[in-house]
């Protein structure tokens, strides 16, 4: 699958860096919690799960990453390396993170508050799950 970044809207001056993103504007939810994932030791994995509604937001806004990606059907790789680039990730994802770089800091803007009932953790789970969607909008 085709991963595309969005550059958001920032002042780079030789004072520093400041990127901004609001809710509704430059991400199309309203944003209701805002995580960050830092410290990662060298060689972790994480993610391993899709959401069936959530909509998030993923800045590497220190350091860099890469984000996997899976719809089910085909997989796309990104690397987030860039504090004022992001990418959408909808509902019905599979992600992984890996290859943090020392001081990495991944942000994450998200359309819900945390609910464990949107996670898909189980790859298998989650292949039925979009096989289900394709014929059963109504699945939730
Ligand atoms: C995602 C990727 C990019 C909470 O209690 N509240 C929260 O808001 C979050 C995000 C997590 N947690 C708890 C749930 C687990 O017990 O923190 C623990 C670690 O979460 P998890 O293993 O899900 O972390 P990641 O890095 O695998 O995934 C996270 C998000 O959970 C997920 O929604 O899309 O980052």
């Amino acid at each position: 699958m085709e991963i595309e970044t969005k550059q958001f809207r920032h002042h780079y001056s030789e004072w520093g860096k400041l990127v901004f993103a609001e809710g509704n504007h430059d991400v199309p939810f309203e944003i209701k919690r805002v995580y960050y994932i830092c410290d990662v030791p060298n060689g972790v994995r994480r993610g391993f799960h899709a959401h069936k509604h959530l909509e998030q937001y993923l800045i590497c806004v220190h350091g860099e990453c890469k984000v996997l990606l899976d719809d089910g059907e085909s997989k796309g790789i990104v690397l987030l390396n860039d504090p004022k680039e992001g990418i959408y990730v909808g509902p019905g994802i599979w992600r992984e993170m890996y290859d943090f770089s020392e001081g990495a800091v991944l942000l994450v803007l998200a359309s819900m508050y945390y609910d464990e009932n949107d996670y898909i953790r189980n790859y298998n789970t989650f292949l039925k799950y979009k096989k289900g969607a394709e014929h059963d909008n109504t699945i939730c």
